[in-house]
């Protein structure tokens, strides 16, 4: 039977998590950057980090495993290469304090990255380059998290989900942005087959026993597998290396150790890449990109990364969107308490 849902505009939706995580612990500007991020998930149908993360962050908060007066600073660390100290916030902030100074980097000098290593990330990543594509750069950003998924061939955890997601900019429309974990699936996916008793598909992970299944509450107690066998597992591992090891951030097993079990993010690595084609002597970049997605728009049956997201974003402002009642009443309950 399916869940009652509560129906709510994106202002409330908004104001709910922000009250939640102030409730928490939260000042103001820690909450409204991190609930911006969540309802924006929302607002594009992404629900498996919109307001489902929610308690998780307020866990995290009323726990101390997330500071909720963070004041993230910039270091200016060489020519190309920004870095914030985000003083164990949450990503969201840390990012947006940190963008001006990458945009400003990539620009003068054609590349540039942004590198945080203790902040926690339990968002989309979309939200991290698809500013910097509106900016006119080419962006990709890269996380990890907590051990959930074994390398290919194996069935010990060794990595988080690891996402990475690209941005391109477009002309006269808005970008073009992937965003996609590299294991089969996103945990939270997974998270919410098991709260609505579904199954997932095969090849999604293994459970303790290391035999393969359709359970997603096995699939949570066992290991997640990565997409498309050894291709994904390598993507695993990169992520892994650019998040965690180039930034200092704990890596997913590290995190995995620190983990006070609170339910909620822990902080760890983030890197995000930005390039200029104009710096790269690019003077008609736009133009090609847009020849190329004609091409491939042209094979019946191909549609753009991004584009479920935006044509989501174009109808919940009027539509709002549906909260499943159990999970309104818990973020409700915080914020109220
Ligand atoms: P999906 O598999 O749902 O989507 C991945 C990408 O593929 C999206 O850009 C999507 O665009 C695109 N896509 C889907 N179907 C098609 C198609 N038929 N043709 C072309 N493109 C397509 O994402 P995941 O489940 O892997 O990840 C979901 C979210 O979870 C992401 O936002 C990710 O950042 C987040 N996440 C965060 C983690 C963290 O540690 N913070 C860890 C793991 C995931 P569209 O949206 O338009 O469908
Ligand atoms: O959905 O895989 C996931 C995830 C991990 C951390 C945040 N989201």
């Amino acid at each position: 039977m399916a869940a009652t849902k509560v129906n709510l505009s994106l202002d409330a939706l908004f104001d709910l998590m922000t009250a939640a995580l102030m409730a928490s612990g939260a000042n103001r500007e820690n909450a409204e950057a991190t609930a911006e991020v969540m309802r924006n998930a929302d607002r594009d149908g992404c629900h498996s980090h919109g307001i489902f993360r929610a308690p998780g962050y307020c866990a995290a908060l009323k726990a101390k495993g997330l500071n909720g007066h963070a004041a993230p600073t910039v270091i200016d660390v060489a020519p190309g290469i920004v870095r914030v100290n985000a003083d164990n916030g949450g990503a969201p902030l840390a990012v947006k304090v940190g963008r001006p100074a990458l945009i400003a980097k990539a620009r003068s000098q054609g590349i540039a990255a942004l590198a945080i290593g203790d902040a926690a990330h339990f968002a989309a990543l979309w939200p991290d380059t698809e500013p910097l594509a509106e900016a006119g750069l080419v962006a990709m950003s890269f996380v990890n998290s907590r051990a959930f998924v074994a390398p290919a061939g194996g069935q010990s955890r060794v990595f988080g989900t690891n996402p990475m997601s690209f941005a391109v900019p477009r002309k006269g429309r808005p970008p073009m942005v992937w965003d996609q974990a590299s294991s089969a699936a996103a945990r939270g996916e997974i998270m919410i087959a098991a709260r609505d008793g579904h199954s997932v598909p095969e090849g999604w992970g293994l459970g303790p026993d290391g035999e393969a299944t359709t359970d997603p509450a096995t699939i949570l107690k066992g290991v997640q597998l990565p997409f498309g066998g050894y291709k994904g597992g390598a993507i695993a591992m990169m992520v892994e290396v650019l998040s965690a090891c180039m930034t200092g951030g704990d890596t997913s097993l590290e995190a995995e150790a620190n983990y006070p079990g609170h339910g909620g993010p822990s902080p760890g690595g983030h890197l995000i890449l930005a390039m200029d084609p104009a710096r790269f002597g690019q003077d008609r970049f736009l133009d090609r990109i847009e020849r190329l997605f004609e091409t491939m728009l042209a094979d019946e049956g191909v549609r753009l990364p991004g584009d479920r997201r935006l044509a989501n974003r174009a109808r919940t402002p009027k539509d709002g969107v549906d909260v499943p009642q159990a999970l309104y009443e818990q973020v409700k309950a915080i914020a109220e308490a």
